[in-house]
């Protein structure tokens, strides 16, 4: 059913007719705020279940951490100082008293930049955790298989996976508190990755400018270790730490050696490991590098990306616990004012510095939800080019073996519940037309039966949802270069728009635009059989587009219609796709 706008929309546009595929599409979301109970076609606000993770078939409840570690601590601590009565651990406590010989004098203290950036890097990484947990909502599990495979996850925070009925990846996803998500909401993937991919560049730049200054000014030697007696010495203060007997530091000058170890993990070791494990997440990215789709694994990495979230959050816990308990205002004057001693001017600026990333984090979710627009623009101009850089690289090393092949493909999509589809279904599709039309010099329909007389081309390839989940299957079909051979599509067409002859979620049908250039890679097809059967119901038949570059939600499902054309700004909502259009996805998504 077209909206109301749509309609409007047609009516407005007087005489010249709108091809009917155009009217049964819809505009997409309504300008303004969003309305939660409408939010993803209503989808209900489901939460989910404390976190777990799965030992051998057991799921163990992560909450008994919190008993547990209190536990450890207190004996840990008991243990700690047992050991500092024995006279031999005394001598090698004054043996590596923790911190190391002072570095150079050009490394004393905290230039301006660092200042700054210190500051920068926090109020980045608050947006970038909050929506990366809203991405890891969307799919609340991680495995270590490539394939997804339901049971074979080792972390989970929602409920074992149905077995009874179709059970779809979005139905799968939970919500989150909009004070900890960014925007909470189920399934606002597509507006938490605008937020985590701008304050990704953002932090990456601030990066890059900390690694130059770091290293330009000598002050890379307070935080890369540079004798093995770093080891001895961080052991002495993890010792002194835990027996309540603390060292005395001069962070001023220089770090302690468990300081040193912590500071250069982070810097040196999280912080490009977050980068990578975020880049292997891409399609393309896993298709072009041959080990990172074996290996290191959309799967894999995404269970790196979270160790890293991990790693930053104890270790900015830890960091700030020290800070505040190991001379409070000395070092706040130190980060906060480049100043080496006691008052009170440091805290000053720590409470204003905090009252700024109090407010961003309150705004950042009531901004989203009532601009979610806005957001998806500045989104899209912001990291929208560099996502496209992903577009050109070739998918073709990205081929599987049988024995890669998942037992479980996760399914997406409202499925295609009406007589006529199960009809047509029934008949074995014979009444069945591809329409293939637009900018092109020999416009066509073609039945199943012709599109099989085609070439038929077999590739076993890798799907990557947005959502996070992955899964190999083997699917055979009409290569697209072979269709574009057939009509030709004319000079200047930039896009080939797929579109389903079901609906998406919010009503309207699903659609998506593909560049020109993908439907000649030599792995773009429309599939008509997954795993040497005939393409069932579930994952799109008669047809769904495979295109091994780009993420699974564009990869749309029962095709009835391509069309080529110049520009996509008159399609549907404008945006490039149905979930672009009601979602606030981007129509280029490369990761
Ligand atoms: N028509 C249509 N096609 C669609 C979708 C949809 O909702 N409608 N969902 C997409 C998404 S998000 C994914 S991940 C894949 C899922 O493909 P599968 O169900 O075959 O695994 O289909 C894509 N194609
Ligand atoms: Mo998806």
């Amino acid at each position: 059913m077209p909206s109301e706008q749509e309609q409007l929309r047609v009516a407005d546009e007087g005489p010249h007719e709108r091809d009917p595929i155009h009217i049964a599409l819809s505009a997409g979301a309504p300008p303004g705020e969003i309305d939660p109970a409408d939010w993803g076609g209503g989808i209900p606000q489901t939460n989910g279940v404390a976190p777990r993770i799965r030992l051998g078939s057991r799921w163990v409840n992560l909450l008994w951490l919190v008993p547990l570690s209190v536990a450890l601590l207190i004996v840990l601590v008991a243990v700690a100082k047992g050991l500092r009565d024995q006279p031999a651990i005394e001598a090698f406590v004054r043996r590596h008293p923790g911190t190391l010989r002072s570095p150079q004098r050009s490394a004393i203290g905290i230039p301006a930049w660092a200042r700054w950036q210190h500051f920068f890097n926090l109020f980045f990484l608050m947006f970038i955790v909050r929506s990366g947990l809203q991405i890891l909502a969307d799919h609340p599990r991680l495995y270590l298989d490539r394939n997804s495979t339901p049971g074979r996850d080792w972390f989970r925070f929602q409920r074992p996976v149905p077995a009874d009925r179709v059970w779809t990846a979005k139905e799968d996803s939970v919500r989150l508190p909009g004070w900890l998500g960014i925007p909470g909401l189920r399934h606002s993937i597509g507006l938490a990755r605008w937020w985590h991919f701008v304050f990704d560049l953002f932090w990456l730049a601030n990066g890059v400018v900390f690694y130059v200054l770091l290293f330009d000014s000598g002050h890379w030697r307070r935080l890369v270790p540079l004798s093995w007696e770093v080891f001895p010495n961080a052991g002495s203060v993890l010792l002194q730490y835990l027996s309540l007997n603390w060292p005395q530091d001069n962070g001023w000058v220089a770090y302690n050696g468990l300081q040193l170890l912590a500071y250069f993990v982070t810097v040196f070791v999280a912080a490009p490991l977050a980068l990578a494990s975020g880049l292997l997440q891409s399609p393309a990215i896993s298709n072009r590098v041959r080990f990172a789709g074996r290996r290191l694994n959309h799967q894999v990495a995404r269970t790196i990306h979270f160790s890293v979230l991990c790693w930053f959050l104890g270790f900015t816990f830890m960091h700030t616990a020290m800070i505040f308990t190991t001379g409070l205002l000395p070092n706040l004057n130190h980060i906060d004012l480049g100043r080496n001693g006691g008052g009170w001017g440091g805290f000053a600026v720590y409470l204003g510095w905090m009252a700024i990333v109090v407010i961003a984090w309150w705004a950042a979710t009531p901004l989203t939800l009532r601009h979610p627009r806005l957001v998806q623009r500045v989104g899209n101009a912001i990291t929208g080019p560099v996502q496209g850089l992903f577009e050109h690289l070739d998918p073709r090393p990205g081929e599987f073996e049988e024995r890669d092949i998942a037992p479980h493909l996760w399914p997406n999509g409202k499925m295609p519940e009406t007589e006529q589809y199960e009809q047509m279904a029934r008949d074995e599709f014979a009444s069945y037309r591809l329409r293939v039309f637009g900018s092109v010099e020999r416009p066509c329909e073609l039945s199943l039966a012709e599109l099989r007389a085609l070439p038929r081309q077999e590739q076993i390839t890798a799907h990557h949802c947005i959502q996070g989940w992955s899964g190999v299957a083997k699917w055979a079909g009409v290569p697209l270069r072979d269709l574009c051979a057939r009509v030709g599509p004319k000079p200047g067409v930039r896009y080939a728009v797929f579109y389903s002859f079901v609906e998406g979620p919010d009503g309207g049908l699903y659609y998506d635009a593909h560049l020109i250039e993908h439907m000649y890679h030599r792995l773009t097809i429309l599939a008509y059989e997954l795993n040497n059967e005939p393409l069932g119901l579930v994952h799109g038949a008669p047809l769904r587009l495979r295109n091994e570059v780009e993420l699974g939600f564009k990869l749309v499902k029962w095709v009835q219609a391509v069309e080529f054309v110049e520009s996509f700004a008159e399609i549907g909502g404008g945006h490039g796709g149905y979930n672009a259009d009601h979602e606030f996805f981007g129509y280029r998504a490369g990761i």
